[in-house]
């Protein structure tokens, strides 16, 4: 930081003319341009900031912490979707849909009532994939909701069947 302190001359009185007029009658006039563009944040500045970042955690942080879910259970209605397509290609192949609730696994190894078995109709190499949540999709056919179908689920984020965090192939609410 460097202050230069000169002595003022006639001009420099002169240009002084907007309310300076106490420094202009003191012997010195320190100059501190410099000192100003280097002073970095004041603390108004820095108190500005930190509102700024406390408004945006407390905004931001909400809205992705709620994104992780929707995602969740995005992925949960495509996978439901893709075993949907699969489980019609085994029907299209064997006549009927997997039976009982086990019908996923006939998705990967063919059971002993399906000669034209053309699988395996799943790419997963590690079985049957879990749901988000990490447990088993819920198979039953023929279903309780498509009685001339069958039922394919997950039970959501809570982990228990039969409430609105399902993702489900039937219409729910009915
Ligand atoms: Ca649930």
């Amino acid at each position: 930081m460097k202050i230069t302190i000169t002595k003022p001359n006639p001009n420099d009185e002169a240009r002084m003319t907007n309310g300076q007029s106490s420094a202009a009658n003191s012997s010195f006039v320190i100059r501190h341009s410099s000192f100003r563009r280097r002073g970095g944040f004041t603390l108004i500045e820095l108190l500005l900031v930190m509102v700024i970042l406390g408004i945006l955690a407390a905004i931001v942080v909400p809205k992705f912490a709620n994104r992780g879910e929707q995602a969740r259970q995005t992925a949960a209605k495509t996978q439901i979707g893709a075993f949907s397509t699969a489980l019609s290609a085994f029907e299209v192949d064997n006549g009927y849909y997997p039976r009982g609730k086990d019908g996923l696994m006939a998705l990967m190894k063919p059971p002993s009532d399906a000669p034209s078995w053309k699988g395996a109709y799943l790419e997963e190499k590690g079985g049957i994939p879990t749901d988000p949540w990490g447990r088993p999709y819920l198979y039953e056919c023929p279903g309780k909701h498509n009685t001339s179908g069958y039922d394919i689920s997950s039970a959501g984020f809570d982990g228990r069947e039969g409430n609105e965090d399902d993702v489900t192939n039937w219409q729910q609410g009915k």
